[in-house]
């Protein structure tokens, strides 16, 4: 970091129509009222929010019939390409992007938008699934588990109401950690595309350190492409943070956690991070307060908290 005030735009996105549970579109607005932009603030970062909520959920439209498997399709459509402009347009003024999901099928505007605009942008992955499925493997037809294959150009071209995206990612630009979940038919397709992946048997194997190290040294063996870290909460280890739709044992503790975001926050190459999955209305009060908590410090982590 150099010391002219650099300006994060952060972004709320009050959506959940990527998967069927309600809560996750209050994420956003919890993490604000818990004080993000605060903190963020203090670390000596300008900060551009719009704060106006609803924000997305105006977007939304009443009857979203399933279109094949696809479940709320038009609603996802419609947020995600509203998100990619804002994203591009944060990233054009050289602001890093910060977008506070909602369900993390909003990831499909947020790399959107920054790969408009970093041309050779690689994404960290961090999850407990790899968010591959196409709108043909998919089972459960939810689609914060498939946007993946969405920016990879997976799905056939010309997606109903989903035209607008423009594949923006290849093999060697994405890698995984924390890994623990995956559909046999993504794992079909990380292994055809040659997709790398730290699940949490590298991290048990290898420790978090070596795999940090090795992902980035993957994704990016020069040190010169633009990183954007796009963090799914269940990621962690339940344990950790117990308020996600889609938890799964065995994930990663509290430090691998922030681990993971302080040593991209020190390559100096991030310039956006997506924190996501956070679901304010699942589990008791205890364990929404300790979710929404680990969601700020990894997002702090993530703009330099912990650099000396
Ligand atoms: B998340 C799943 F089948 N793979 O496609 C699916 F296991 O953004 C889960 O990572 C997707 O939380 C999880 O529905 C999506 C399932
Ligand atoms: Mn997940
Ligand atoms: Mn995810
Ligand atoms: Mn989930």
């Amino acid at each position: 970091f150099d010391e002219q005030e650099r300006t994060v735009s952060v972004v709320g996105v009050d959506f959940s129509g990527g998967q069927p549970k309600a809560g996750v579109d209050q994420g956003p607005f919890q993490m604000v009222q818990f004080g993000v932009l605060d903190q963020i603030k203090e670390l000596g970062w300008k900060v551009n929010f719009d704060g106006t909520f609803p924000n997305f959920q105006k977007l939304v439209p009443t009857e979203d019939p399933d279109i094949g498997r696809m479940k709320k399709p038009r609603a996802v459509s419609s947020v995600t390409r509203a998100l990619a402009d804002k994203v591009r347009l944060a990233a054009q003024k050289g602001h890093f992007a910060l977008t506070l999901g909602g369900d993390h099928s909003i990831a499909i505007g947020t790399v959107s938008g920054t790969a408009a605009v970093h041309k050779d942008l690689c994404v960290i992955w961090v999850d407990a699934h790899a968010d591959i499925n196409t709108v043909e493997s998919t089972d459960s037809g939810n689609l914060h588990g498939c946007p993946v294959s969405f920016l990879m150009g997976l799905n056939k071209p010309d997606v109903p109401q989903f035209e607008w995206v423009q594949p923006c990612l290849t093999p060697d630009r994405i890698v995984y950690i924390g890994l623990r979940d995956v559909d046999p038919a993504e794992k079909k397709i990380l292994k055809e595309l040659g997709i790398k992946a730290f699940s949490m048997h590298e991290v048990d194997r290898y420790g978090i350190g070596k795999v940090v190290d090795m992902a980035l040294e993957h994704v990016n063996p020069h040190n010169n492409r633009p990183i954007h870290l796009s963090f799914d909460v269940d990621a962690l280890d339940p344990t950790v943070a117990p308020a996600t739709g889609t938890p799964v044992r065995g994930g990663l503790t509290f430090r691998e956690g922030h681990y993971i975001c302080e040593a991209i926050a020190e390559t100096g190459l991030l310039v956006a991070m997506d924190m996501v999955e956070v679901n304010p209305a699942l589990g008791d009060d205890n364990g929404l307060l300790q979710t929404v908590t680990v969601g700020c410090s990894l997002v702090r982590c993530g703009l330099g908290e912990t650099l000396l």
